[in-house]
């Protein structure tokens, strides 16, 4: 039976899943019954938000001219950028992709970066056009595009509908046709590339691989080579898309092995697996993911601090790209510095570690990394705003930079521009691309990317504008560190960095909204922020006046006195304390930009 690995790539939301679940029908993988929208995005949140935030692999059989039987091994990707370590991955496991295109929109940023990733791995690419449903598709146009960008011919292109099925059929066939086999390895020996995996409570960590040569049964001995650790192969399977244990996975075939570890830190992406008895070499493994923004964790109590170790040991383990690292802070105790892909990232780490882990957490202000340079010639590099020089300091700072490509109508070009300028960033060239829309490269700090660039290029384009971006040089910055305090008290978790020209806007946002969130505490709470050595803002919270004597009807004043003696003292006692409760919406909304 022949094997043909794959891969969807394309911007967000160009219908990837959606076709995945078309091509899942033809082929009679998933029952009717059991069928659903994006049937492969089964995590709650990716089905919640309408997006796929993890690879997915499925394997499908397929009946091509009616007698000759194929296996196609597909793995669906996330358009979003903060997840396209997942497409690097699951890249490195096929031998063709789909580049599929929105026909009502045409080539976006993502468009170009995935496409880019698939050609520097030598990757067969199929352009497909889909939503050709969608009566104001542009299907000639958006072809034009593509025979452009790709060099190949219009016929190549198919065009496919993942609302109707349109088109599913033939797209089958060409991936049979156009797609290569599994190279044959040259040498005898059991290779399997990890590409990512699962944890699961009974069985441990569940790896998903891509068979490079030789084969793995039930039962054989296994090694990480670079996790330098055997194992048993419990039970080896493809997916389908749920779990189906076969007897043994073959030459370039893809699929999972349980392993039945439970400790983290084990197993790696990128690692390969063999045979403990007969090791191979390893396969060239992946570059460790690149966190790009930085927040820390602290549990609400810090009873809760082992659990919350779990927790993210766990979320580790079906997720590579998180990293974490102890510390510790005066005000908050133990917690973790986390490093994330981007804020889309962050806001779904700490939404799973409340919902899937039940944990009252607090989350800090995300910050990049700072580069800091004191006069003495020490480097440090700052990842949280907190600890970042106090004014006065004397020392150098820099900060990355980000290069990005934003395409967009010529009718939203003025609107962008205003926006760059917004936020420090420079067009360093723009050409005119396919149907009058604009190609700008951009330079960029990271820091004001971060700060919502993507949402507002949203609006200010009616949705209309795309960005990617990579991480370039570090550069000079000029920043300076806003502190907040509440009752006098300063909460390091307010604590961000931010640049010298949005001082006064932002000391002054920053106090509203914790103003507008803040619930009101037992006495009156003064809200303040703090920067270049002065006080900017301030706004005072009053105090929720809890009548403790309207239970009691009546005369007897000396009672209701004593009562109210006793309730001031209550204050004195949380004044004292200094210690104003801030609960963890609170946290969760002053990390969100808005
Ligand atoms: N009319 C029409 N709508 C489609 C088609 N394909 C997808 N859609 C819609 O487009 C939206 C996005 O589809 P998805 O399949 O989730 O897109 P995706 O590329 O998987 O998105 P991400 O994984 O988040 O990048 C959904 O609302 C789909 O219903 C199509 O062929 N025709
Ligand atoms: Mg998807």
């Amino acid at each position: 039976m022949e094997i043909r690995n794959f891969s969807i790539i394309a911007h967000i939301d160009h219908g990837k899943s959606t076709l995945a679940d078309r091509m899942l029908e033809a082929t009679k993988t998933v029952e009717a019954r059991k069928m659903k929208e994006q049937v492969l995005d089964s995590m709650e949140l990716e089905r919640e938000r309408g997006i796929t935030i993890k690879m997915q692999p499925v394997t499908m059989r397929y009946i091509k001219d009616g007698n000759q039987e194929y296996i196609l091994n597909l793995i669906d990707t996330p358009g979003h950028i903060d997840f396209s370590y997942e497409v690097s991955r699951a890249l490195r496991a096929v031998e063709g992709v789909l580049l599929l295109v929105d026909s009502t929109q045409g080539i976006q940023a993502q468009t170009l970066t995935t496409l880019e990733m698939a050609k520097s791995l030598g990757l067969v690419i199929i352009p497909v056009l889909t939503k050709i449903d969608v009566p104001h598709a542009r299907i000639d146009d958006i072809s034009k595009e593509l025979v452009e960008l790709l060099g190949c011919d219009a016929s190549d292109i198919l065009q496919v509908s993942g609302k109707t099925g349109e088109g599913v059929e033939v797209l089958l066939a060409e991936i049979c046709t156009r797609i290569p086999p599994p190279k044959q390895p040259e040498k005898d020996a059991t290779q399997g590339l990890v590409f990512d995996f699962q944890y699961s409570n009974h069985r441990g960590v569940i790896i998903y691989q891509r068979v490079f040569s030789g084969s793995v049964k039930k039962g054989d001995e296994l090694l990480f080579i670079a996790g330098k650790r055997s194992f048993n192969a419990l039970e080896v399977g493809i997916l389908a898309p749920e779990e189906r244990p076969v007897e043994a996975l073959g030459e370039g075939e893809i699929g999972y092995i349980v392993t039945g570890i439970k400790e983290p830190g084990v197993a790696n992406v990128g690692d390969t697996i063999t045979l403990a008895k007969k090791p191979s070499q390893p396969l060239g493994g992946y570059q460790e993911a690149k966190p790009v923004v930085w927040a820390s964790i602290f549990p609400e109590s810090q009873d809760d601090f082992t659990l919350l170790k779990q927790a993210l040991d766990r979320l580790r383990l079906s997720d590579s790209s998180l990293s974490y690292e102890e510390e510790s802070s005066g005000v908050l105790g133990r917690g973790f510095r986390c490093g994330f892909l981007g804020m889309l990232h962050l806001e779904i780490i700490s939404e799973r570690l409340r919902r899937e882990f039940d944990i009252e957490i607090i989350i800090t202000s995300p910050s990049i990394s700072y580069e800091v340079t004191y006069p003495d010639g020490r480097v440090d590099l700052i990842y949280a705003a907190s600890r970042f020089p106090d004014y006065g300091t004397n020392v150098s700072v820099r900060e990355p930079w980000i290069l990005g490509q934003i395409i967009v109508p010529a009718d939203y070009v003025g609107n962008v521009m205003t926006l760059l300028f917004d936020h420090e960033a420079n067009a360093i060239d723009t050409e005119v691309f396919g149907d009058g829309r604009t190609l700008l490269t951009v330079e960029m700090p990271l820091r004001e990317l971060m700060r919502g660039f993507f949402d507002k290029l949203k609006n200010t384009s009616s949705g209309y504008a795309s960005l990617s971006y990579e991480i370039a040089e570090m550069r000079p910055a000029e920043v300076a560190r806003l502190d907040v305090f509440v009752a006098e008290e300063l909460v390091p978790a307010f604590s961000r960095v931010i640049g010298i020209r949005r001082i006064e806007t932002d000391a002054r946002a920053i106090v509203s909204k914790l103003y507008e969130t803040l619930p009101r505490q037992q006495f009156v709470t003064k809200i303040q922020s703090k920067a270049l050595g002065r006080f900017i803002a301030s706004k005072t919270l009053s105090a929720l006046r809890k009548d403790v004597t309207a239970k009691l009807y009546g005369g007897d004043i000396t009672r209701k006195m004593k009562l109210r003696e006793k309730q001031k003292k209550g204050k004195k006692k949380a004044l004292e304390r200094g210690r104003v409760h801030i609960p963890q919406e609170v946290f969760m909304k002053m990390i969100k930009d808005d």
